[in-house]
Protein backbone atom coordinates (compact mmCIF):
# COMPACT_ATOMS: atom_id res chain seq x y z
CA UNK A 1 0.00 0.00 0.00
CA UNK A 2 1.64 3.08 -0.79
CA UNK A 3 2.53 5.54 1.76
CA UNK A 4 2.12 9.20 1.80
CA UNK A 5 4.76 11.06 1.00
CA UNK A 6 4.00 13.85 3.41
CA UNK A 7 2.36 14.47 6.95
CA UNK A 8 1.41 17.64 7.98
CA UNK A 9 2.57 18.07 11.46
CA UNK A 10 0.83 20.61 13.75
CA UNK A 11 2.42 24.00 14.24
CA UNK A 12 5.96 22.06 12.76
CA UNK A 13 4.84 22.46 8.94
CA UNK A 14 5.21 19.10 6.64
CA UNK A 15 7.69 16.54 7.02
CA UNK A 16 9.58 14.23 4.12
CA UNK A 17 8.91 10.88 5.69
CA UNK A 18 10.42 8.56 2.83
CA UNK A 19 13.58 11.02 3.21
CA UNK A 20 16.73 8.72 4.19
CA UNK A 21 17.34 8.77 8.05
CA UNK A 22 21.26 9.11 9.31
CA UNK A 23 22.62 5.68 9.31
CA UNK A 24 24.91 4.80 12.19
CA UNK A 25 27.84 2.87 12.31
CA UNK A 26 27.30 -1.00 13.47
CA UNK A 27 29.60 -1.93 16.27
CA UNK A 28 31.24 -5.63 16.39
CA UNK A 29 32.56 -7.55 18.74
CA UNK A 30 36.12 -7.18 19.81
CA UNK A 31 38.63 -9.77 18.78
CA UNK A 32 39.48 -11.31 21.80
CA UNK A 33 35.77 -10.94 23.08
CA UNK A 34 35.37 -13.32 20.19
CA UNK A 35 38.15 -15.61 20.79
CA UNK A 36 37.72 -15.93 24.80
CA UNK A 37 33.53 -16.84 23.55
CA UNK A 38 34.77 -19.24 21.30
CA UNK A 39 37.22 -20.90 23.75
CA UNK A 40 34.46 -21.29 26.44
CA UNK A 41 32.06 -22.40 24.12
CA UNK A 42 34.47 -25.41 23.15
CA UNK A 43 34.56 -26.30 27.42
CA UNK A 44 31.29 -26.07 27.52
CA UNK A 45 30.32 -28.29 25.24
CA UNK A 46 32.99 -30.51 27.32
CA UNK A 47 31.02 -29.91 30.34
CA UNK A 48 33.07 -27.68 32.10
CA UNK A 49 31.72 -24.56 33.76
CA UNK A 50 32.56 -21.09 33.99
CA UNK A 51 33.99 -19.77 37.08
CA UNK A 52 35.19 -15.91 37.49
CA UNK A 53 36.69 -14.43 40.72
CA UNK A 54 38.80 -10.70 41.54
CA UNK A 55 40.93 -8.93 39.69
CA UNK A 56 42.77 -7.60 43.01
CA UNK A 57 43.85 -10.25 45.00
CA UNK A 58 46.21 -11.52 47.98
CA UNK A 59 50.06 -12.68 47.46
CA UNK A 60 48.23 -15.46 49.47
CA UNK A 61 46.13 -16.46 46.57
CA UNK A 62 47.94 -15.23 44.16
CA UNK A 63 51.69 -17.05 44.79
CA UNK A 64 51.92 -18.98 48.14
CA UNK A 65 48.77 -21.43 47.40
CA UNK A 66 50.36 -21.70 43.95
CA UNK A 67 53.43 -22.86 45.43
CA UNK A 68 55.55 -20.22 44.33
CA UNK A 69 57.50 -19.12 47.66
CA UNK A 70 58.68 -15.83 48.35
CA UNK A 71 61.98 -16.18 46.98
CA UNK A 72 61.05 -17.27 43.51
CA UNK A 73 61.10 -14.49 40.93
CA UNK A 74 57.74 -14.64 39.51
CA UNK A 75 57.10 -13.12 42.53
CA UNK A 76 59.94 -10.15 41.92
CA UNK A 77 58.62 -6.87 42.02
CA UNK A 78 59.64 -6.65 38.16
CA UNK A 79 56.55 -9.31 37.47
CA UNK A 80 53.72 -7.92 39.38
CA UNK A 81 51.77 -4.67 40.13
CA UNK A 82 51.23 -4.24 43.66
CA UNK A 83 48.49 -1.75 44.91
CA UNK A 84 50.31 -1.91 48.74
CA UNK A 85 52.18 -4.60 50.55
CA UNK A 86 48.40 -6.61 51.24
CA UNK A 87 47.00 -6.46 47.81
CA UNK A 88 48.24 -6.69 44.59
CA UNK A 89 46.50 -7.21 40.83
CA UNK A 90 46.23 -10.86 40.07
CA UNK A 91 49.35 -12.01 37.25
CA UNK A 92 47.09 -15.42 35.92
CA UNK A 93 43.62 -16.36 36.96
CA UNK A 94 44.79 -19.20 39.04
CA UNK A 95 43.94 -17.61 42.20
CA UNK A 96 40.03 -18.02 40.80
CA UNK A 97 40.92 -21.78 40.99
CA UNK A 98 41.91 -21.82 44.15
CA UNK A 99 39.18 -19.95 45.51
CA UNK A 100 36.92 -22.45 42.99
CA UNK A 101 38.23 -25.71 44.98
CA UNK A 102 37.34 -24.00 48.54
CA UNK A 103 34.08 -23.37 47.51
CA UNK A 104 32.84 -26.60 45.40
CA UNK A 105 35.36 -29.36 46.73
CA UNK A 106 36.02 -32.25 44.12
CA UNK A 107 35.01 -33.24 41.63
CA UNK A 108 35.66 -29.90 39.82
CA UNK A 109 35.53 -29.29 35.85
CA UNK A 110 36.29 -25.13 35.69
CA UNK A 111 37.90 -23.04 33.29
CA UNK A 112 38.38 -19.17 34.76
CA UNK A 113 38.69 -16.40 31.91
CA UNK A 114 39.58 -13.04 32.97
CA UNK A 115 42.00 -10.03 33.19
CA UNK A 116 45.59 -10.59 34.36
CA UNK A 117 48.22 -7.94 34.96
CA UNK A 118 52.04 -7.61 34.95
CA UNK A 119 54.47 -5.08 35.26
CA UNK A 120 56.36 -5.85 31.51
CA UNK A 121 57.73 -3.39 29.32
CA UNK A 122 55.17 -2.92 26.30
CA UNK A 123 56.04 -4.04 23.21
CA UNK A 124 54.33 -6.22 20.47
CA UNK A 125 53.94 -9.16 22.56
CA UNK A 126 54.18 -7.58 25.48
CA UNK A 127 50.58 -5.92 27.58
CA UNK A 128 50.21 -4.66 30.92
CA UNK A 129 46.88 -5.96 30.95
CA UNK A 130 45.76 -9.30 29.13
CA UNK A 131 43.38 -11.75 28.92
CA UNK A 132 43.99 -15.34 30.16
CA UNK A 133 42.32 -18.81 30.40
CA UNK A 134 43.08 -21.13 32.73
CA UNK A 135 41.58 -24.81 32.94
CA UNK A 136 40.93 -26.93 35.82
CA UNK A 137 40.09 -30.85 36.40
CA UNK A 138 40.08 -32.47 39.80
CA UNK A 139 38.33 -35.91 40.10
CA UNK A 140 39.41 -39.26 41.07
CA UNK A 141 41.94 -41.00 38.79
CA UNK A 142 42.78 -38.80 36.28
CA UNK A 143 45.81 -38.39 34.62
CA UNK A 144 48.05 -36.90 32.07
CA UNK A 145 46.88 -38.59 29.05
CA UNK A 146 42.84 -37.13 30.26
CA UNK A 147 44.60 -33.79 30.06
CA UNK A 148 46.41 -35.16 26.49
CA UNK A 149 43.30 -35.58 24.96
CA UNK A 150 41.57 -32.98 26.70
CA UNK A 151 43.80 -30.34 25.04
CA UNK A 152 44.21 -32.25 21.67
CA UNK A 153 40.51 -31.95 21.27
CA UNK A 154 40.49 -28.53 21.88
CA UNK A 155 43.17 -27.12 19.87
CA UNK A 156 41.50 -28.98 17.06
CA UNK A 157 38.19 -27.70 17.58
CA UNK A 158 40.07 -23.98 17.78
CA UNK A 159 42.84 -24.04 15.41
CA UNK A 160 40.70 -26.37 12.61
CA UNK A 161 41.17 -30.29 12.37
CA UNK A 162 44.51 -31.05 10.50
CA UNK A 163 46.65 -29.49 13.21
CA UNK A 164 48.39 -32.03 15.15
CA UNK A 165 49.36 -31.21 18.61
CA UNK A 166 52.93 -32.44 21.16
CA UNK A 167 53.68 -31.97 24.72
CA UNK A 168 57.11 -30.92 25.76
CA UNK A 169 58.29 -31.01 29.22
CA UNK A 170 58.47 -27.66 30.87
CA UNK A 171 58.31 -26.51 34.58
CA UNK A 172 55.85 -24.27 36.40
CA UNK A 173 56.01 -23.92 40.22
CA UNK A 174 51.99 -25.55 40.50
CA UNK A 175 51.88 -28.67 38.06
CA UNK A 176 54.20 -31.51 38.42
CA UNK A 177 54.99 -32.83 35.50
CA UNK A 178 54.23 -29.62 33.71
CA UNK A 179 54.11 -29.04 29.63
CA UNK A 180 54.15 -26.70 27.23
CA UNK A 181 51.83 -27.71 24.03
CA UNK A 182 52.39 -26.71 20.89
CA UNK A 183 50.64 -26.99 17.71
CA UNK A 184 52.04 -27.85 14.47
CA UNK A 185 53.19 -25.03 12.62
CA UNK A 186 49.98 -22.98 10.94
CA UNK A 187 52.36 -21.52 8.21
CA UNK A 188 54.28 -24.24 6.84
CA UNK A 189 52.23 -27.51 8.48
CA UNK A 190 54.95 -28.57 10.31
CA UNK A 191 58.05 -28.47 7.59
CA UNK A 192 60.01 -25.60 9.53
CA UNK A 193 59.81 -21.94 8.27
CA UNK A 194 60.53 -18.55 9.71
CA UNK A 195 57.50 -18.48 11.88
CA UNK A 196 58.29 -21.53 13.63
CA UNK A 197 61.90 -20.88 13.92
CA UNK A 198 62.50 -24.33 11.34
CA UNK A 199 60.81 -26.29 14.56
CA UNK A 200 57.68 -27.06 12.48
CA UNK A 201 55.90 -26.52 16.25
CA UNK A 202 54.47 -23.64 17.78
CA UNK A 203 54.27 -23.27 21.34
CA UNK A 204 50.85 -22.58 22.24
CA UNK A 205 49.94 -23.20 26.23
CA UNK A 206 51.35 -24.57 29.30
CA UNK A 207 49.53 -27.39 31.33
CA UNK A 208 50.42 -30.16 33.92
CA UNK A 209 49.53 -32.16 36.68
CA UNK A 210 48.26 -30.06 39.20
CA UNK A 211 50.75 -29.85 42.52
CA UNK A 212 49.51 -31.86 45.52
CA UNK A 213 50.44 -28.91 47.53
CA UNK A 214 48.03 -26.91 45.57
CA UNK A 215 45.35 -28.87 45.83
CA UNK A 216 45.80 -29.15 49.98
CA UNK A 217 45.69 -25.70 49.75
CA UNK A 218 42.25 -25.98 48.09
CA UNK A 219 41.15 -28.24 50.38
CA UNK A 220 41.29 -31.41 48.86
CA UNK A 221 42.99 -34.44 49.71
CA UNK A 222 45.60 -34.93 47.11
CA UNK A 223 45.94 -38.60 48.27
CA UNK A 224 42.05 -39.14 47.03
CA UNK A 225 41.94 -36.68 44.48
CA UNK A 226 44.56 -35.70 41.21
CA UNK A 227 43.99 -32.30 38.96
CA UNK A 228 45.35 -31.36 35.79
CA UNK A 229 45.25 -27.70 34.89
CA UNK A 230 46.09 -25.71 31.84
CA UNK A 231 46.91 -22.26 31.00
CA UNK A 232 46.67 -19.85 27.89
CA UNK A 233 46.72 -16.46 26.57
CA UNK A 234 43.94 -14.82 24.95
CA UNK A 235 45.76 -11.97 22.83
CA UNK A 236 48.40 -14.46 21.43
CA UNK A 237 45.28 -17.39 20.65
CA UNK A 238 43.59 -14.15 18.80
CA UNK A 239 46.65 -12.98 16.63
CA UNK A 240 47.61 -16.40 15.95
CA UNK A 241 43.75 -17.07 14.49
CA UNK A 242 43.77 -13.60 12.77
CA UNK A 243 47.50 -13.25 11.86
CA UNK A 244 47.55 -9.90 14.26
CA UNK A 245 51.46 -8.63 14.41
CA UNK A 246 50.90 -6.58 17.69
CA UNK A 247 49.17 -7.04 20.95
CA UNK A 248 49.06 -3.09 21.32
CA UNK A 249 45.93 -3.02 19.11
CA UNK A 250 43.84 -4.83 21.24
CA UNK A 251 43.70 -1.64 23.35
CA UNK A 252 44.33 1.17 20.49
CA UNK A 253 40.62 1.61 19.48
CA UNK A 254 41.51 1.91 15.87
CA UNK A 255 38.20 1.38 14.30
CA UNK A 256 39.90 0.40 11.17
CA UNK A 257 41.63 -2.46 13.20
CA UNK A 258 38.43 -3.41 15.08
CA UNK A 259 35.47 -2.84 12.43
CA UNK A 260 37.48 -6.19 10.64
CA UNK A 261 36.57 -8.20 13.20
C1 LIG B 1 51.14 -20.58 30.89
C2 LIG B 1 50.99 -21.61 31.93
C3 LIG B 1 49.48 -22.76 33.33
C4 LIG B 1 48.23 -23.61 35.18
C5 LIG B 1 48.51 -22.58 34.29
C6 LIG B 1 47.11 -24.00 37.34
C7 LIG B 1 46.17 -23.53 38.25
C8 LIG B 1 46.01 -24.20 39.44
C9 LIG B 1 46.76 -25.28 39.75
C10 LIG B 1 47.67 -25.71 38.82
CL1 LIG B 1 44.88 -23.63 40.59
N1 LIG B 1 47.84 -25.07 37.64
N2 LIG B 1 47.27 -23.37 36.16
C11 LIG B 1 48.90 -24.81 35.06
C12 LIG B 1 49.88 -24.97 34.09
C13 LIG B 1 50.17 -23.94 33.21
O1 LIG B 1 49.72 -21.71 32.47
O2 LIG B 1 52.21 -20.37 30.42
N3 LIG B 1 50.06 -19.94 30.49
C14 LIG B 1 50.07 -18.92 29.48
Amino acid sequence: PALPATVTVAAHGSRDLPLPGNRRALGSIHPVTRVMREIEDIFLGLGFTIETGPEIETPYYNFDALNIPESHPARDDWDTLYIDSKTLLRTHTSPVQIHAMKKHGAPLYIICPGKCYRHDNPDSSHATMFHQVEGLAVDTDINFADLKGTLDFFAKKFFGEKIRTNFFPSFFPFTEPSGDVAISCTICDGQGCRVCKESGWLEVMGCGMVHPGVLEHGGIDPRRYSGWAFGLGVERFAMMKYGINDIQLFTQSDVRFLEQF
